[in-house]
């Protein structure tokens, strides 16, 4: 792996074509069973460009009233569906952690969507790592520091590539500018997939 600021592990190539197949088809049933919804802004409303769901026993939400993550779907009031092993295997073998993820996070981005610079911050536990697979079209990756002014690089993240978010890059300011159009052949329509394995409290 490339360490492309302290402490965040690039894993370019992570998952071969036949793997990415594989979680690609575990992620349509996830999804027919916990539907993308639209997120907005806490207090604006303003809508997210990014579209999500979740698997495993917490899933991150948010609409005016917050960001917060909780067992069910906000639309459907259903828990959300259980991780898919090959993920939980991917989390054992990159994390590093010794405990099992209780979020995974499903970003859905349509050409032309994006996520502007920001700190992951709604977790009680921050000293596990967070790890991020991606599938689809590649995206053009920022991380920063942990102060908004500091310097910030960019990656290209392609299908099957993951990244690991360990020490100081768990704070780290971070987004996506923008997603590079026919720039892989996965899913069966344009787009990226980006799936972000976390704890959400502490451990015991
Ligand atoms: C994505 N997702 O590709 C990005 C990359 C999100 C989000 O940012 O919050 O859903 S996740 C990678 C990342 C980078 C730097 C720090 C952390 C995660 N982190 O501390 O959790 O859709
Ligand atoms: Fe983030």
């Amino acid at each position: 792996p490339v360490e492309i600021a302290p402490g965040c592990l690039w894993w370019s190539g992570w998952l071969d074509r036949p793997a990415q197949e594989a979680l690609a088809a575990e992620l349509r049933q996830v999804l027919a069973r916990a539907p993308l919804f639209t997120p907005c802004m806490p207090r604006t409303g303003k809508p997210f460009s990014v579209r999500m769901s979740n698997c495993g026993p917490l899933g991150w939400v948010s609409d005016e009233t917050g960001y917060r993550y909780q067992p069910t779907h906000p639309e459907t009031g259903e828990r959300w569906p259980p991780m898919p092993a090959v993920l939980l295997e991917a989390w054992e073998k990159l994390s590093g952690a010794d405990v099992a993820p209780e979020a995974c996070l499903i970003n859905w981005y349509a050409p032309g969507a994006r996520m502007g610079l920001h700190q992951d911050r709604d977790e009680r536990e921050f000293g596990a790592p967070v790890l991020s697979l991606s599938l689809g079209d590649t995206a053009l990756f920022r991380i920063g520091g942990t102060s908004r002014r500091d310097p910030t690089r960019s990656i290209r993240l392609a299908s099957g590539d993951a990244l690991v978010l360990a020490g100081p890059s768990r704070l780290a300011f971070h987004g996506i500018d923008r997603i590079v159009p026919d720039s892989s052949t996965l899913l069966k329509q344009p787009g990226r997939i980006n799936l972000t394995l976390r704890r959400v409290n502490p451990a015991g």
